[in-house]
């Protein structure tokens, strides 16, 4: 089965990391999926953010293996629905980790409305309560405020994260 990981991954951290490492125990094969709009600039730009996600994969354990043996792709995604981009690669699911009730808020209307559309089905995880409090805005905010996110994104990001600083 090939399941679908989406999001901005703007810039990856170890909360979603640690989501692909564990779907990997559910699937024979996950596409990390780099969705974004062409017309808007993130953070980082989206070749590089691709790149930090191989990277990361290739430098964790859990993960190394299964990309070496394209049990996961990363792909770049540049807008349009995800039903059509999962029903065009033949995906049978998409995956997506839960930290709190208010991420299940914002993704339930998402996962049925993406079954609406399709049939796509969903599926959550729970995430590591180590990531908890993690994602990819607060983790950009706090960095470029001066904290430190070291162990809460892989090194290539916190030396991305450190190069905007300049
Ligand atoms: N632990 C566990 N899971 C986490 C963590 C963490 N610490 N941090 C984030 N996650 C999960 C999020 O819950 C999310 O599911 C996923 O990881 C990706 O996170 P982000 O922040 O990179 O991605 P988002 O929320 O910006 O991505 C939104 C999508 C791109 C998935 C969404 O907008 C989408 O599907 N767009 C495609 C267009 C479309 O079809 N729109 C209609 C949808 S019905």
């Amino acid at each position: 089965m090939k399941i679908v990981c989406p999001g901005s991954y703007d810039p990856v951290t170890n909360g979603h990391i640690d989501v692909f490492a564990r779907g990997l125990r559910l699937a024979d094969e996950i596409v990390v999926a780099v969705v974004h709009n062409p017309s808007k600039r993130g953070t980082f730009p989206v070749g590089q953010r691709v790149e930090l996600i191989r990277e990361a994969l290739r430098a964790e354990p859990a993960t190394a293996e299964a990309v070496e043996a394209g049990r996961i792709v990363i792909d770049d995604v540049p807008g349009g629905l995800l039903v059509d981009y999962c029903e065009r690669i033949g995906a049978a699911a998409v995956l997506k980790g839960l930290r709190s009730g208010t991420d299940f808020a914002y993704e339930l209307p998402m996962a049925l409305m993406n079954r609406h559309l399709t049939e796509l089905e969903t599926v959550f995880i729970p995430g590591d309560p180590a990531y908890e409090h993690v994602s990819s805005s607060l983790v950009r905010e706090v960095h470029g405020l001066g904290g430190d996110v070291s162990g809460l994104v892989p090194d290539g990001v916190l030396a991305a994260l450190n190069a905007l600083r300049g």
